[in-house]
């Protein structure tokens, strides 16, 4: 792969708005990422191997629990220095960024919410230094779009519970120490409970032939008769509202996080565009590739400033959840369409590992689907402008 010359496109002057502290965090990752993350990611997603020896970077620059108290082994960061954060990591590579989603608001925001004081004392610390690797089971087999279908259920035998289902597309499974899983009780209503791997009955296959996010681990929880100690409930919350509640908060950080992925492949483009010479010129002095790039830069503005204020009503406590699907809607499409225009732009070297493009493009397809598909995300903002459910 080519040397990481990144460069940040900053058009609307967004760093003003920024304090010296979010400049240093986000300053800080996008170093790390340069140093760590882009010499090793194209090899990795090759082999479709998830970079283990990245953790311990990811830890260190608060990407396992940023805003979660410090007491806690959190960052104890406000909510535009997570978004920052989740930026510059995606700048690297979706399926990074993504287990630093999973880790910090599927699986440590749940227990530090829903959890009690022995769970988050006992767990948080060591998820926020990456001894421990999180895993978030909402997905089945049968229910995607559909969480509140789910079979996985357990039963109360007296002394412990008794947990059997499984867990489709699970980011992290495969290498995961514990996992939030979602599950019906004897009445039907949903409820997390930690299971940690070692448990009797409990097993992680990995999912294999993937074209996207090949730099993320994916796979499968199954449950058999896996003996859930009691004291593994997390009983601060139930309903379809308690994992609905962890996806607000990862869905933010992909908000921020695929602006990362859109900046890095129109840089990539706008430098190609001026060296890439065809007719005697650059290609960046004809007028359909600079539409092209105009555009990107417009969109990428746009996004950011949608991420922004949406960091500012999070920061407020006023975000919604219909808020937070219009900006990971908008902002992933708004990626995915600048990683094809971009890629096309580099012709035929837009296609190989010598460029970051197509690897962002095709971990975008993924991302586009997760946390909420494209078409979820919309009819959530129906839903919200006009109060009629078109779900069901
Ligand atoms: P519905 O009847 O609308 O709601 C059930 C209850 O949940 C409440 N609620 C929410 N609470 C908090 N946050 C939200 N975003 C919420 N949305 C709804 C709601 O108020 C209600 O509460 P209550 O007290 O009245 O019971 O539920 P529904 O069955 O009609 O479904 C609604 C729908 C389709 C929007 C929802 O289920 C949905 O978002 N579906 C998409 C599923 C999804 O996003 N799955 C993601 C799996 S995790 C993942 O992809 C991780 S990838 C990570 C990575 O690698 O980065
Ligand atoms: P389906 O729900 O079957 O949807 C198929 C199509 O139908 C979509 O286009 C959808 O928009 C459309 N559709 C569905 N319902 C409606 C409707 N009512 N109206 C109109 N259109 C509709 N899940 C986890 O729990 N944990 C994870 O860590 C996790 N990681 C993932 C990692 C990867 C790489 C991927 C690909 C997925 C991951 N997921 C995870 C699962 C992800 O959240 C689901 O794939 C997603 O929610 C969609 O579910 P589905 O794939 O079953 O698609």
């Amino acid at each position: 792969m080519k040397p990481d010359l990144f460069e940040a496109p900053d058009y609307y002057n967004l760093d003003d708005l920024l304090t010296d502290e979010h400049k240093l965090i986000r300053d800080t990752a996008r170093a790390w990422v340069k140093r760590d993350v882009s010499p090793i990611i194209e090899e990795a997603a090759q082999n479709a191997t998830f970079p283990k020896s990245i953790i311990p970077g990811l830890a260190e620059i608060g990407a396992f629990g940023p805003y979660i108290p410090e007491e806690y082994g959190g960052a104890g960061l406000d909510q535009i220095s997570y978004g920052l954060i989740m930026q510059e990591i995606e700048r690297g590579d979706s399926g990074v960024r993504s287990t630093a989603s999973v880790q910090s608001s599927l699986v440590m925001y749940p227990i530090w919410k829903y959890g009690n004081e022995a769970q988050r004392k006992k767990y948080l610390p060591k998820l926020a230094t990456g001894e421990w690797m999180g895993s978030f089971g909402l997905t089945e087999p049968d229910h995607g779009s559909n969480p509140g279908g789910m079979v996985t259920n357990f039963k109360d035998k007296g002394d412990h519970y008794l947990l059997n289902g499984a867990k489709l597309w699970i980011s992290n499974s495969p290498f995961c120490d514990v996992a939030v899983v979602w599950a019906k009780d004897e009445s039907g209503r949903i409820h997390g409970l930690i299971v940690e791997r070692g448990m009797e009955g409990f097993s992680t296959p990995e999912t294999h032939n993937k074209w996207s996010l090949r730099a993320s681990a994916t796979g499968e929880l199954l449950f058999q008769d896996v003996k859930v100690p009691k004291e593994n409930l997390l009983q601060g919350k139930s309903g379809l509202g308690a994992p609905l509640g962890c996806l607000d908060s990862a869905r933010y950080g992909i908000a921020w996080g695929v602006i990362g992925a859109a900046m890095d492949c129109y840089d990539t483009a706008l430098r190609y565009a001026k060296e890439r010479i065809q007719f005697g010129k650059p290609i960046a002095s004809f007028q359909l590739q600079q539409k092209k790039l105009a555009e990107m830069i417009t969109e990428i503005t746009k996004a950011q400033l949608l991420a922004f204020r949406l960091g500012q009503l999070k920061n407020e406590d006023r975000a919604t959840s219909a808020q937070i699907s219009m900006a990971k809607r908008n902002n992933v499409d708004m990626a995915l369409k600048i990683a094809r225009e971009a890629r096309q732009i580099l012709g035929g070297m837009g296609i190989t590992g010598e460029y970051p493009i197509m690897r962002h493009m095709m971990n975008l397809e993924s991302v586009i689907t997760y946390e909420g598909t494209h078409d979820i995300h919309l009819l959530i903002t129906g839903l919200d402008i006009t109060g009629i459910n078109a779900f069901k």
